[in-house]
């Protein structure tokens, strides 16, 4: 009973019928949260509705003059179909059981789901233009639905979310690339539009796809014995959350040179959360109070918390107050007092790193003794999965203790987020999926060819339907330019995209390979990729005029001492943007040693050619993490980056 009433009550406009049926609140026929107020339903399909009830309870759903009707299962579970409805706006969605459910103002149009990492999950209000495009971001018609992260070992039924209107409030946490990618929708389509956002830094590939498409395949085995591997600790946390509790005291700076004094950062006798540099203590999913304490401590921070894995529990100290920065060459070490249960890791926050790749130490165990720590500042390391950025220790905002598992490394189980993140809105009507995602897949780049098409037919394959589109963001270029031709993981990526979507049916590419940064792996322009995904959707999923990508390589031949490059997707022409020299290809001969080409446009093919290789047998172009990529179709999008051979990379013994 409680644990229906607490799902029933999210939803303002339930109406709960208590009539002859005394039994009804037992197992009110109720809905999963994808079906809420504001909902977007897919138009021109049949539309699954389900939900669940008393076993044998009937059930009628109906939506204007829309209706269909069904009984619940021996489990209690129902669903029905309604039939394929028009675009349109104001509707009632009415769900009857013994007790009914009217969710109001439904719209039917378009619903796409957006998934991947961190350049999915991006919000909107970090972009280039977030400040103007949030401030911006009122349409009535579009709505977002937005799920919380969850990885899971068995099917989750259900999320903690609901539809949304499209408000400034609502946007701005929202993907920005699943924004933009709407709003061009919207815009063109002229019809309403529901945007299903699921994303989550850092995650693979097959975290996202159901078991049954990781089965059977040997080159996948490797994945599966990681899990297997990983140990009762990391099991756990996927199970149940970890309780934190840490209690901080003693806060000092210690100074390089003996002579100087130390500063103490705060003692919490003020009892207040501000600290004696005149920043703030903040805590983020977690919670604190300065407590008073037996013994010399007097008064400290308390700091209490639960940490399952997608989490971000932490507590925070500024340096300066208003997230100014401090100058702190003058002191070595940081050395707190400690006690409570559980592990923390401290991350030094300096304001050029954009990429969270902070400064830290290793997790560090406390336990229920009080204890000193110091941390030494100056011998803090990256975490190292960003770009590198020397130590500002002349400008820093603060320093940040995270809650942490302590299990390390942590593994997350494949089809974790299909279980907790993908499954409870199957099989939901909607045209298709926009996906970002690959950068955690980047070391094994060759298994992703294998990996990116089997969660094309695990989501295919649980909606059960062969149509839906699947629209897949490309890598863009990213980390320090080299000089010479290289061997790139990011390359490798970026070809395995390509070829599903040479490959696989209805799959669309966005090219980005000109809107990255090399310092950043969450590059900001955000606005490009959505509509570059949107002339995806117009080409492939509504039939829509106009080119939709730029040029993709399609044959070569040797022609004396040069290579004829032939493309497909050329729209107005083959153009060199800025101008010429076309840089970015390179060519080799039987040795596979590249150097920079020569290259040129003619008509619908480059021709590459370099002095220094007489006989060429292959032609890369765009291959390196960052490259230098200019050749355009007239239309202005880039072209993806290719080679001509088959030559094993970096990443083809990874898995
Ligand atoms: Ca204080
Ligand atoms: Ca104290």
């Amino acid at each position: 009973m409680s644990k229906n009433a607490g799902r029933l009550f999210r939803f303002s406009s339930i109406v709960l019928c208590f009539g002859l049926h005394t039994s009804a609140g037992l197992a009110d026929v109720r809905l999963p949260a994808i079906f809420s107020d504001h909902m977007v339903l897919q138009q021109g399909t049949k539309i699954a509705v389900w939900g669940w009830a008393s076993p044998g309870e009937k059930v009628a759903v109906s939506l204007g003059k829309a209706a269909a009707r069904s009984e619940a299962d021996e489990s209690g579970r129902w669903k029905v179909e309604l039939p394929p409805q028009k675009p349109g706006r104001g509707f009632d969605l009415e769900v009857r059981g013994d007790n009914s459910i009217r969710l109001r103002d439904v719209l039917v149009g378009e619903v796409w789901l957006c998934s991947g990492q961190s350049n999915m999950e991006f919000p909107l209000q970090r972009t280039t233009s977030g400040a103007q495009d949030v401030a911006a971001a009122n349409h009535p018609e579009i709505r977002l639905f937005l799920v919380p992260k969850n990885s899971v070992l068995h099917p989750a039924e259900d999320v903690q979310a609901k539809w949304e209107v499209c408000t400034p409030e609502s946007a701005a946490g929202f993907s920005a690339v699943g924004y933009y990618f709407g709003l061009e929708l919207h815009k063109r389509l002229k019809v309403p539009v529901g945007m299903i956002g699921t994303s989550w830094g850092g995650t693979n590939v097959e975290e996202w796809t159901s078991p049954e498409f990781l089965a059977n395949e040997a080159d996948f085995a490797p994945i599966h014995e990681r899990w297997e591997k990983s140990g009762e600790d990391n099991k756990r946390l996927f199970r149940e959350p970890l309780q934190h509790e840490i209690w901080l005291d003693d806060v000092r700076l210690l100074p390089r040179a003996e002579k100087d004094p130390e500063r103490l950062v705060d003692d919490f006798e003020d009892g207040d959360l501000i600290n004696r540099l005149g920043g703030r203590w903040i805590c983020g999913q977690s919670s604190s109070e300065v407590v008073d304490t037996q013994g010399e401590a007097r008064r400290a921070l308390k700091v209490t918390g639960r940490l399952k894995p997608g989490d971000f529990p932490h507590v925070q100290v500024e340096w300066a107050p208003d997230e100014g920065t401090a100058d702190l060459r003058a002191y070595k070490a940081l050395s707190f007092k400690v006690r409570g249960r559980g592990f923390l890791k401290f991350h030094s926050l300096q304001p050029t790193i954009t990429d969270f790749d902070h400064y830290v130490d290793p997790p560090f165990a406390v336990t229920d003794e009080w204890r000193t720590v110091t941390v030494d500042l100056t011998n803090l390391k990256q975490a190292g999965w960003g770009v590198q950025l020397p130590l500002t220790s002349e400008a820093l905002t603060g320093a940040q203790f995270e809650f942490v598992s302590g299990v390390t490394p942590m593994v997350r189980p494949p089809s974790g987020l299909f279980n907790g993140m993908i499954a409870p809105m199957v099989p939901y009507s909607l045209r298709g999926f926009a996906w970002y995602q690959g950068e955690g897949n980047a070391g094994r780049s060759y298994q992703y060819r294998k990996l990116l098409p089997a969660l094309i037919r695990s989501w295919r394959s649980a909606w059960d339907s062969e149509d839906l589109a699947f629209l897949v963001v490309q890598l863009p270029n990213y980390r320090p330019r080299r000089a010479e031709p290289s061997e790139s993981g990011w390359a490798e990526l970026r070809e395995a995209q390509l070829l599903t979507a040479r490959r696989v049916p209805h799959v669309g590419l966005a090219v980005t390979i000109d809107q990255g940064q090399a310092e950043d792996v969450h590059p900001r322009n955000k606005t490009e990729v959505g509509r570059r995904l949107a002339l995806q959707a117009f080409s492939i999923v509504y039939g829509l005029p106009g080119v939709a990508s730029g040029p993709i390589f399609k044959s070569w031949k040797r022609d004396g001492p040069a290579i004829r490059v032939r493309f497909e997707s050329t729209g107005g022409g083959l153009v060199v943007k800025d101008g010429e020299p076309l840089r970015g290809f390179a060519i080799a001969g039987e040795d596979r040693k590249f150097v920079w080409a020569e290259a040129r446009v003619e008509g619908d093919e480059v021709v590459v050619s370099s002095a220094k290789v007489a006989a060429p047998v292959a032609v890369r172009y765009g291959w390196a993490d960052n490259p230098e990529a200019k050749l355009y179709n007239r239309e202005g999008l880039p072209t993806s980056p290719f080679r001509t051979d088959e030559w094993p990379g970096q990443t083809i013994g990874s898995k």
